[in-house]
């Protein structure tokens, strides 16, 4: 039996589950309720576990491609010194972002999702315990690429970070409104390749607000550094923000 979620099989990444969640009279939608359900007290046991350890928790959605892994690096390499992270990597195959992210010298723990195109609750929190949670400040989570399912499984995270490269078009937010709107903080990447694009990057920040006005919106380039300090001062406060919690 596994402490976290209470069920009775625990095999690694093959981690199976017989639970008859599915429904006799083959309702789709009473399946998905009962599985969102499901997932949405398991990631409330991860917040509680993530509260109590005073960690702070960002997981990090987008299309694939956009640069989330990129991000991650980088971010990594800047503040690795000053503040503790451990990374949780999703993708359906390969542990080719968790080798990309163990580079870096932080701890990293691959999570291969298979076919299934999200993470959710459950395997986060199987994935968190390779970290000792006692020594970390921030917990990154990279989402699988997909900017539509990831949008329903909450995680236990403090916020979704949506990751928009201007590669993708103006027009995402407006197209997965979801995904944008389960952000509290969007990140506009790749914006270094403005000068070689038709992309409106003030029609984008329009389409944003419009629906989730109270997005915290970063600008950056991976690449050239651009933008970058901002991203990294937000993610300061938001650490020093966690500890003062803690203390109270
Ligand atoms: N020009 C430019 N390229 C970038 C930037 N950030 C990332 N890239 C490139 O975009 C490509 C995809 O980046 P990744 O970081 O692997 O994207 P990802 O979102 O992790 O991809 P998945 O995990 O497959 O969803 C790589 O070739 C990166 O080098 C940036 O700011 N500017
Ligand atoms: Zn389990
Ligand atoms: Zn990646
Ligand atoms: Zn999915």
């Amino acid at each position: 039996m596994c402490i976290d979620c209470g069920c009775s099989e625990r095999t690694g990444q093959a981690h199976h589950h017989h639970d008859h969640d599915h429904d006799h009279d083959g309702r789709t939608i009473r399946v998905e309720e009962n599985l969102l359900a499901k997932n949405d007290r398991l990631a409330a046991a991860n917040r509680v576990r993530f509260t109590r350890h005073g960690l702070l928790t960002l997981n990090l959605v987008s299309s694939p491609g956009s640069g989330k892994t990129t991000l991650l690096e980088t971010t990594l390499r800047a503040l690795k010194d000053e503040l503790r992270f451990a990374v949780l990597e999703g993708d359906q195959q390969t542990s080719n972002d968790a080798d990309r992210i163990a580079a870096t010298g932080v701890p990293a723990h691959q999570i291969n999702t298979g076919a299934g195109c999200h993470l959710d609750a459950h395997m986060v929190a199987h994935g968190v315990d390779h970290f000792d949670l006692d020594n970390l400040d921030v917990l990154l989570i990279e989402n699988v690429g997909n900017l539509v399912c990831p949008a329903s499984f909450d995680l236990g995270e403090d916020s979704k970070v949506t990751v928009l490269s201007i590669t993708e078009g103006e027009d995402k937010p407006l197209k997965y409104p979801q995904m944008f709107r389960a952000a509290a903080i969007v990140i506009v990447n790749k914006i270094d390749l403005l000068p070689h694009l038709d992309f409106d990057l003030d029609q984008c920040r329009q389409f944003i607000r419009q629906v989730n006005p109270q997005a915290r919106i970063f600008e950056l380039s991976c690449r050239s550094g651009a933008g970058m300090d901002a991203w990294y001062d937000w993610l300061r406060a938001q650490v020093a923000a966690k500890r003062q919690q803690a203390q109270s």
